[in-house]
């Protein structure tokens, strides 16, 4: 009769079953067909912080303190209990934490920094508590990943800093994000003097310990304000960190050669901390001087990498 083509039965009838399969074609070309938001956690060396991320806006946040003489089944509850309102209202799980994650399994590099034992199975653990799929990676790695997306991904390569209760990094080099132990720059030695981890000499930690060392009672925020007022003690404290963290960007410079070196961190954006690095590498030729920025997404920049991260959009970015 010169039809094309007939459609018979509940193609006609039923419309949602047409509407369901272009969703169910557009999930294959593009991922997945869950566009629930994704449960973004941050487990770092002091506190915990957890958030419901839908694309890079949080919709909710919730923080928990990472108890100091906890375990890892123990700081996942405190974190469950605090977004169990949460539960359905996500369809995947993104974890950032702190110290070494490969395939799901976690480990401390710095027992310092916090006491994780060795091989636990952080993945499988999170994915029988929280009831949904688990992606997993270093703190540091994912806040790279995070400031990476927040520039646009205009920049070429970054290399992200979190100077916090340890240092943490991460390096997104031509777009790539680079994990495993890529990153750790808190573990090297040689802006330390080869003497001990660098950041058993800079991080929140020294500053708290040394401030203690020298007879003072400020908390590290004060140390801070000390400094910035001119008190000599708080002032060494604070410059002999930011001189060894100087050390540290130029020779990352020289490694990586990164469009910025990204600061974050409660120490590295702690006030005046940035301009006394920068006065530090003022010396050097400007083609060796590495540029410095302050974190876009601030504490935040964990939890929107890994949740991206989670939501399958960039896993393939991923050089493990
Ligand atoms: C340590 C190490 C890194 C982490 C960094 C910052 C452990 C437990 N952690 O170098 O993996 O990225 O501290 O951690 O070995 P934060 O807790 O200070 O953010």
């Amino acid at each position: 009769a010169g039809a094309f083509a007939v459609t018979v039965g509940s193609a006609i009838t039923r419309t949602e079953h047409t509407t369901a399969w272009f969703r169910d074609a557009l999930a294959d070309a593009y991922g997945t067909a869950d566009d629930r938001p994704v449960l973004a956690i941050d487990i770092g060396g002091t506190k915990s912080m957890a958030a419901l991320i839908s694309g890079r806006k949080v919709l909710e946040r919730t923080r928990v303190p990472t108890a100091a003489g906890g375990t890892p089944d123990g700081w996942l509850s405190a974190i469950h209990a605090a977004t169990c309102g949460w539960h359905g209202r996500y369809g995947a799980v993104g974890i950032a934490a702190t110290g070494l994650v490969e395939d799901g399994v976690w480990q401390a590099l710095n027992r310092a920094t916090l006491n994780i034992p060795d091989r636990y199975p952080l993945k499988d653990k999170a994915e029988a508590l929280f009831g949904a799929p688990v992606f997993a990676l270093n703190d540091a790695q994912a806040a790279a990943w995070g400031e990476y997306l927040a520039t646009g991904k205009t920049m070429g390569s970054i290399v992200f800093l979190t100077i916090s209760t340890g240092i943490g990094g991460g390096v997104v080099s031509k777009g790539t994000l680079m994990t495993g132990l890529a990153g750790h720059f808190g573990l090297t030695r040689s802006a330390s003097g080869g003497t001990a981890p660098l950041e058993d000499r800079v991080s929140g930690k020294f500053v708290a310990a040394e401030t203690a060392r020298l007879g003072h009672e400020e908390d590290t925020p004060a140390v801070f304000k000390a400094a910035a007022n001119g008190e000599a003690w708080a002032a060494d404290i604070v410059d002999g960190s930011a001189a060894k963290v100087a050390t540290l960007c130029a020779d990352i410079k020289l490694m990586f050669d990164p469009d910025a070196i990204v600061i974050g961190g409660g120490i590295g954006l702690a006030d005046g901390f940035l301009t006394r690095v920068s006065q530090h590498l003022a010396a050097l030729p400007p083609r060796l001087r590495p540029e410095l920025v302050a974190a876009r997404c601030g504490a935040e920049a964990g939890l929107i990498g890994v949740a991206d991260l989670a939501r399958g959009n960039n896993q393939d970015k991923c050089i493990i």
